[in-house]
């Protein structure tokens, strides 16, 4: 696809990485580079922008431009990155707690416009940077440092969060299986307008093995529906499971005597109901969780809308003058 040629190596920086032996950053680390090197771009329009965190320090570890703004701030200079240079690949990187939390008005507000950037959310259910205090994904009744009684609040749902504030780009990918964490930002890079993928990732010393049932290789294909666009629903280790719809709910069934391969629901990612319901489904115990791009539209985005319009100004009333604009109407000297 490129005939930049880069390597993985070319996108890896000098600097030493500062995170736990084990945490599942290394991992989305390591597939963005390798992403990187299959999407076409040229590194000198690449930036990677985070706000604070563990994951936040991400744009460090990357060869390419960065920038490590303030705490659940990401989404707005990311979109101002893009807004100024619409030729930029911008990468915002992000935790559940600096998104969901402090950020979580910048973040719906950035996929509401539909910005044509990236957010990659590092999931891992803790705040990890300052030491295991819960977060808006920490699930509820969670014994945690700043909760040691269980906390009480309700858990955030991030795909159903960006699928209300009007995503155009719904993906979820998880940290132990890196080849597919690949792919899926390889298509996101594709997408034009907000692309959100939530990564499920580990944080070995505040919430170790938070998402065990679905991400551990052992385990994932009994707990793990990998969809494919207009490709049936089926999992298992022995592919022996399916998803069906019945009336409007989802159904775990076993392939055999009852249900063949031809009765099961076929993945459509264009399809708004059938993506709210996969969104969902995995809050009833027990049920399987949806890897890979649940939701997918084409809509207009906000950086080329902005374009437009200033060119279409420019056209009407000729190039503007700042100097002009800022000592015109009422001013004062402050003496
Ligand atoms: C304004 C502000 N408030 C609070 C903090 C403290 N703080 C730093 S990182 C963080 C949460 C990080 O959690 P998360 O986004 O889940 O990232 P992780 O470290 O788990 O990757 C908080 C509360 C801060 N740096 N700035
Ligand atoms: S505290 Fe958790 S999230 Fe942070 S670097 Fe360590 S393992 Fe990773």
């Amino acid at each position: 696809m490129t005939e930049l040629n880069y390597k993985k190596k070319d996108f890896a920086s000098d600097q030493d990485v500062k995170w736990c032996p084990g945490c599942g950053d290394y991992s989305i680390l390591s597939s963005l580079q390798m992403a990187l090197t299959k999407t076409g771009t040229k590194k000198e329009d690449i930036v990677c922008v985070s706000g604070i965190g563990c994951s936040s320090r991400f744009p460090y570890y990357m060869n390419t431009y960065g920038y490590h703004t303030i705490h659940g701030r990401a989404p707005a200079v990311a979109s101002g990155m893009k807004v100024a240079n619409p030729n930029l690949s911008v990468w915002m990187i992000t935790g559940d707690g600096d998104c969901l939390s402090i950020g979580g008005n910048h973040f719906i507000h950035a996929l509401r416009r539909n910005i044509d950037i990236n957010m990659l959310l590092f999931n891992n259910q803790i705040y990890g940077l300052t030491k295991g205090q819960f977060s808006p994904t920490s699930k509820q009744g969670q014994v945690t440092k700043s909760s040691p009684y269980g906390s009480l609040d309700r858990t955030f749902n991030p795909g159903k969060l960006a699928f209300g504030a009007g995503a155009t780009y719904i993906c979820k990918t998880l940290d132990s299986d890196p080849k597919h964490m690949t792919d899926m930002m390889v298509e996101a890079d594709k997408h034009r307008g907000t692309s959100f993928i939530e990564v499920f990732q580990n944080c070995v010393i505040f919430n170790n093995n938070c998402h065990q049932e679905y991400t551990d290789r052992k385990t994932r294909s009994d707990h793990a529906v990998y969809l494919e666009h207009e490709t049936p629903m089926k999992f298992g280790k022995e592919g022996n499971l399916g998803i069906v719809l019945e009336g409007l709910k989802l159904k775990v069934v076993e392939i055999g005597d009852k249900y063949k391969d031809q009765d099961l629901l076929v993945h459509d990612k264009h399809n708004k109901m059938l993506s709210y319901l996969l969104l969902s489904s995995h809050e009833e115990n027990g049920f399987p969780k949806f890897y890979g791009v649940i939701y997918q539209e084409e809509d207009e985005t906000f950086n080329d809308q902005v374009a437009a319009q200033i060119e279409q100004v420019r056209n009407k009333k000729g190039e503007g003058d700042f100097n002009k604009l800022l000592f015109s109407g009422e001013v004062w000297e402050v003496k």
